[in-house]
């Protein structure tokens, strides 16, 4: 491994160039493997070369939602605001591809097709097709998948979707030139994240913006402002702290933030309330850090709800629409959302709600969305649907194991082993696949203790010329069972979210995250160094 190969010859193929597949390139580089990327993106960047949906920004703050690989680089990068947005978080990514002279090794507008795995190579043959329709086979002996997390879109199958004669988009897949709704009729269909950031900012344009909310969303205040040159220089100081203390966190960030522990529903109701009320006006995943319970305890979790509920009743002023805005569901059970004026919008005379939760929507005609019998004329439809999430983009690639595609060894939902490795198919790993932290966490630690293990496996594997590692099946078996038992242990699925796949119409319902950072990054450290306990080498 490592000697310099042919063009269609590499010692590792990466899937995608956003976070993930950018530091794992970087990362073989440097420990003297050669790589290839594809990507079927014309940039890099992943989900922050696709969201380009007006408002988009990241709910983890701009300071943690970054490197730790390189102190240089977190030194000279200059955040401007609290939490950055699309345009800034792009620009870094940009930045770190040049910087580290990645570009070279990627093949932009390329989209894997297939993988086979061959055991009398012991590698992957990819087949790509890139922008012009040329198809290419390229040889490695390992296929990383850096596919992301919310990289497949979900746009429902409204009967009539196709037949609306104005312009339709998904958050997921903004255009690049961005969308200008001024004087237009607009229809937004969801009200996750997505639509929670770019609501407020369309109400201002359009003429009349009307919401479809199936499942109402609890939002806490952003409170985004510029960050100041004292705050970042504090920081930059203590960065390698700031970094280690947030590898102890079970989110992977917010060692920062003031927290409390024990049981909301034993607390002080008085002080209860002003440790909310203060952590309300600080903003962002602060709100749910005064006590330990809220994801284990329904009753400590229902008092941080109802305050959200007092909030909505507070701001929003037609008392019919603030009901309708109060979630029922578990807080935090979804992912949190945060916002820059969400339920004030609903205060405006050019935003209306519609509740599609009892009746759904029927169909989309040429002139709008209908819903109950009831026509709601619109000139343009925006989905904020979401994401077929975490296996959505695995799937689409045709991976072959010499028994078993990963379609098949996933039929009744993701299985695997550490989240990283699949069972069935050989040399081949998943950055931040089901199993694993990921979504639950700061994407940025889970991806750099991802490529960090993965490197290091390689690195093992080349000194003792190995050519070959796969998780056993009483592994995966075993590691499964934990998954699930974890996330019975929390209030994570009683509700249907994303992470169960329950928003997509047919997926498997299985918790596809496993909540808590620290002892699973504890638990690969000790795979490793227990000669890979739960991997077949060869
Ligand atoms: P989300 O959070 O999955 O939100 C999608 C929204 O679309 C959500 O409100 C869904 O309602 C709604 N939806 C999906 N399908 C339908 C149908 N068929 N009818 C009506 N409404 C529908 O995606 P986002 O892009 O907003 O955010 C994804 C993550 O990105 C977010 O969690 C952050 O981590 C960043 P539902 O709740 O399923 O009833």
């Amino acid at each position: 491994m490592g000697a310099a190969l042919q063009d269609d010859q590499f010692d590792a193929v990466i899937v995608g160039a956003g976070f993930a597949g950018l530091y794992m390139l970087h990362t073989l580089r440097e420990h003297g493997f050669t790589a290839r990327a594809f990507e079927v993106a014309g940039d890099v960047g992943g989900t922050w070369y696709w969201n380009r949906y007006p408002g988009a920004r990241c709910d983890v703050e701009s300071l943690e939602y970054s490197y730790s690989f390189s102190p240089e680089l977190e030194q000279e990068w200059e955040w401007t605001e609290r939490y950055a947005g699309q345009p800034e978080i792009l620009r870094y990514a940009q930045h770190v591809a040049d910087r580290f002279d990645l570009r070279r090794d990627i093949r932009f507008d390329t989209r894997v097709q297939s993988a086979v795995f061959d055991d009398a190579t012991t590698g992957w043959t990819i087949t790509t097709r890139d922008h012009d329709g040329n198809e290419r086979a390229t040889h490695s002996q390992f296929l990383i998948m850096a596919v992301g997390c919310l990289s497949s879109t979900n746009l429902p199958e409204f009967p009539g979707r196709d037949s609306f004669a104005g312009a339709s988009y998904h958050t997921g897949t903004w255009p690049h030139e961005g969308v200008d709704f001024t004087g237009k009729r607009v229809a937004v269909i969801g009200t996750g994240s997505s639509a929670v950031q770019s609501i407020p900012v369309m109400a201002e344009q359009a003429a009349h913006l009307t919401v479809f909310q199936r499942t109402a969303t609890y939002t806490v205040p952003a409170h985004n402002r510029p960050l100041g040159p004292d705050e970042v220089a504090e920081v930059k100081a203590n960065y390698r702290a700031l970094r280690a203390a947030n590898r102890q966190m079970s989110g992977g960030f917010g060692a920062w933030f003031p927290r409390g522990d024990g049981s909301a529903a034993e607390a002080d109701p008085a002080e209860r309330d002003a440790d909310f009320e203060a952590r309300w006006n600080v903003g962002g995943f602060t709100y749910l850090g005064g006590y330990s319970d809220f994801l284990l305890n329904a009753a400590s979790n229902e008092t941080a709800a109802e305050f959200v509920r007092h909030k909505i009743a507070a701001t929003v002023h037609d008392p019919e629409t603030a009901a309708l805005l109060m979630p029922s569901h578990v807080i935090g059970c979804k992912r949190l959302c945060f916002d820059s004026g969400y339920y004030e919008t609903f205060n405006r005379p050019n935003v209306s709600l519609v509740d599609v939760s009892r009746q759904p929507i029927e169909e989309i005609t040429p002139t709008g969305v209908r819903v109950g019998g009831v026509d709601y004329e619109v000139d343009d439809i925006v989905y904020a649907t979401g994401f077929d999430a975490m296996t959505g983009s695995l799937l689409k690639i045709n991976a072959r194991g010499p028994a078993v595609s990963l379609q098949e060894a996933w039929e009744a939902g993701p299985r695997t082993y550490l989240g990283l490795a699949v069972h069935g198919l050989p040399n081949m790993f998943t950055i931040s696949g089901p199993g694993s932290p990921s979504v639950l966490t700061n994407m940025i630690t889970s991806i750099e203790q991802h490529v960090e293990w993965i490197g290091e496996c390689l690195i093992q594997l080349r000194a003792r010329g190995l050519r070959r590692i796969e998780a056993t099946e009483a592994a995966q078996d075993a590691w499964v069972d934990y998954v699930n038992m974890v996330a019975d242990m929390t209030l994570f699925p009683t509700c249907n979210s994303w992470y169960l796949g329950a928003n997509v119409p047919g997926k498997t319902r299985v918790f596809m995250p496993l909540p808590g950072f620290p002892p699973y990054a504890e638990q690969c450290a000790a795979v490793a160094a227990n000669d890979y306990e739960g991997f077949a080498l060869a």
